[in-house]
């Protein structure tokens, strides 16, 4: 098949599912074409079957918003028509959705032929961007005119529901990782670098958006490392990093955490990780918390969106309400003074992580392609 992948290019759990899926794709045989306005940050591979191509927006002196909706659905319409697409794959409803609406029209009109797309829904398109008056209208004809939808997780599943008036099917395919990548042997020389005193090693990854409460990630800290030797490595960047710092500083815990920003090898910082904390306000999967899963680091999460569909409390790491910092701390310090119950959950966890493991999830959406390239790839008009 040649399929057109549409996502936002960034660290984003939504445009590295939509770049690792692309690659598995392509792996399989397919040809992937990547539509987007930069390259995006894990297609780090040469891969003869993976095409990109750049959303250019001209600026011009009257525009004081570039029309970045109208470029990228006349993108998508050159890459269908000059490489004979079968079909649109779009994360991230907003504007993704409706642009692939205008290019499935232009190529109906220009060459009568329906190129379907699929919509997949990842979180915030849904349960804080999308459900805005601003884009609600917008973002409900988009759904609604997909020729499929999928979500993430059933809660999201729900929430789309619940939030604006879908008349079709939404499918849930979770999201996955690639268990061989994220299953690595940690380096020892980085350990040693991290808690040369053999102390644990707590971890978060995110955006620092408010959505993550990153702040809680902090206080937990300080609370378990009153408790058990420890160090924190801060993954990622944005707008609540600078609070994070000065909290540490206040709470006196600053030169046992390190702020890595943004990392493109999550495999290996993850390996050293004993524990993933991830306070979310909400997450529609948590597509971070798999991937530590997966490295047999133990998560502890809010039961907050999707989380719990992946972690599951008590056995392959532990979930608290939304806030409850004084909770999460127990769960860690209980833990990380055990080595027997931290192994133990450490394997469970990676059990876990398994039954979403790239390759159960990829022949799911090679059905659901091959599904409406069937009914319309080749359906003469
Ligand atoms: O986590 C973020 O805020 C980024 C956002 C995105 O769209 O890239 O992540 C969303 O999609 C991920 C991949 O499906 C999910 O794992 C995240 O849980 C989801 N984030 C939220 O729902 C807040």
């Amino acid at each position: 098949m040649r399929i057109g992948i549409v996502c936002y290019p960034t660290f984003g759990g939504s445009g590295v599912l939509a770049t690792e899926l692309g690659k598995a794709l392509a792996d399989e045989g397919h040809q992937v074409h990547f539509i987007t306005y930069q390259q995006p940050v894990r297609l780090n591979v040469f891969n003869t079957n993976i095409f990109y191509h750049e959303v250019r927006v001209p600026t011009y002196p009257l525009f004081d918003y570039p029309p970045y909706e109208v470029a990228l659905a006349s993108t998508m319409v050159d890459v269908i028509m000059n490489h004979d697409l079968d079909l649109l794959h779009v994360h991230y409803a907003i504007p993704h959705a409706s642009a692939a609406y205008m290019a499935r029209q232009i190529v109906q009109k220009k060459i009568g032929r329906h190129v379907p797309f699929i919509t997949t829904l990842h979180g915030t398109d849904i349960t804080l961007v999308g459900k805005d008056k601003t884009y609600e209208p917008v973002v409900t004809f988009s759904i609604n005119e997909s020729d499929a939808i999928t979500a993430v997780s059933r809660n999201l599943r729900d929430e789309t529901y619940q939030s604006f008036a879908i008349e079709k099917e939404i499918e849930v395919i979770h999201n996955f990782v690639d268990v061989n990548r994220f299953n690595k042997k940690p380096i020892d020389a980085f350990r040693k670098v991290i808690a040369p005193k053999g102390e644990k090693i707590l971890m978060h990854a995110s955006n620092f958006r408010k959505v993550k409460r990153v702040t809680e990630v902090i206080e937990i800290f300080a609370n378990v490392v009153k408790a058990v030797p420890a160090k924190l490595l801060m993954v990622g960047d944005g707008p609540e990093r600078h609070t994070c710092e000065e909290l540490a500083r206040e709470l006196g815990v600053c030169d046992e955490i390190r702020f890595l920003g943004k990392q493109e090898q999550m495999e290996d910082i993850l390996a050293v990780s004993d524990v993933f904390v991830l306070p979310s306000e909400y997450e529609s999967f948590g597509l971070a918390a798999l991937e530590a899963m997966a490295a047999r680091s133990v998560v502890i999460s809010t039961n907050a969106g999707g989380l719990s569909e992946i972690n599951i409390h008590g056995e392959t790491g532990y979930l608290a309400n939304v806030g409850d910092v004084a909770s999460m701390s127990s769960f860690a310090i209980e833990l990380l003074k055990s080595d027997e119950k931290l192994e133990a959950m450490k394997n469970a966890a990676y059990q876990q992580a398994l039954q979403f493991d790239i390759k159960k999830i990829i022949p799911i959406y090679e059905t659901l392609y091959g599904r409406f390239c069937r009914m319309e790839c080749s359906k003469p008009e």
